[in-house]
């Protein structure tokens, strides 16, 4: 897999690129199984503790599901694969770390939209991160996508109030973080499964809802060029941490 000059200059003007058959069909069946795994697990585990709203999961609605690979180490050969760090090495450099993976499943529900948002936006406004370089976001189709299923849409640079990191603010009514209120709609992202967009973490993006009767699946895998903290320091480094690529050297962890 090679990234063409112009998948790199899309990236930096932007803010994101498109890569198709990212997945082969053999990664694509392994990764949507770890997938429908985790679902399952989910949905059992919050019928176990009786509950039907976990942070931004909501029962048979929609799912966030953190760090699968632990259970179903065999996605750790696509977190940590050469083609990995090809993308890396076209859009943050020469250093990446593993940030963060995991699964967004959106059930058949009309109730599934994701609102505009940064992903260092959450990093920083919930989750405590402190400022840092925009790290990288593998979004991966696992099904096709389209407005019908709610897919994403980005905000290009070229449009975005700021390719800086924006204030992000909890809204109840949404059920999540937003850092974008105007009225520009965005680019649709309609992809075959397989495909990758890689975004920049200071790219605005949301998602649509699934009004179809099929689950909507993704994988996000994101990777950062340098380990930042805590605002709070004494609770450590934010991300992961697995290396994927030290000094362009690509690292098989
Ligand atoms: O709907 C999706 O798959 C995108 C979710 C998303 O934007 C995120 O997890 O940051």
């Amino acid at each position: 897999m090679t990234i063409s000059e112009s998948q790199k200059l899309q990236f930096r003007t932007e803010g994101y690129m498109i890569v198709p058959d990212f997945l082969d069909a053999s990664e694509l069946a392994m990764v949507r199984n770890a997938c429908d795994e985790r679902i399952k697990a989910i949905e059992q585990e919050m019928q176990s503790r009786g509950v039907t709203r976990d942070r931004i999961n909501i029962l048979g609605k929609k799912y966030f599901i953190n760090n699968a690979r632990i259970h179903n180490p065999a996605l750790k050969s696509l977190i940590f694969s050469e083609k990995a760090a090809e993308v890396c090495r076209a859009t943050i450099g020469t250093e990446a770390f593993l940030h963060n993976e995991q699964f967004v499943v959106k059930m058949t529900d009309t109730d599934t939209s994701f609102a505009w948002h940064q992903d260092s936006g959450y990093s920083v406004y919930q989750g405590g991160a402190a400022p840092h370089k925009p790290y990288i976001t593998f979004w991966i189709a696992l099904d096709n996508m389209s407005l019908a299923n709610g897919t994403i849409s980005v905000l290009p640079f070229s449009r975005a109030p700021s390719r800086d990191l924006l204030e992000h603010s909890w809204e109840a009514g949404v059920n999540a973080m937003v850092g974008y209120r105007g009225d520009d709609p965005g680019d649709l992202v309609e992809v075959a499964a397989g495909t990758l967009v890689a975004f920049s973490s200071f790219l605005l993006h949301k998602s649509g809802a699934n009004t179809t009767s099929a689950p909507r699946r993704s994988y996000f895998i994101a990777y950062t060029p340098e380990l930042f903290t805590y605002q709070d320091s004494s609770k450590g480094i934010y991300s992961s941490g697995d290396i994927l690529m030290q000094n362009n050297q690509y690292i098989n962890s």
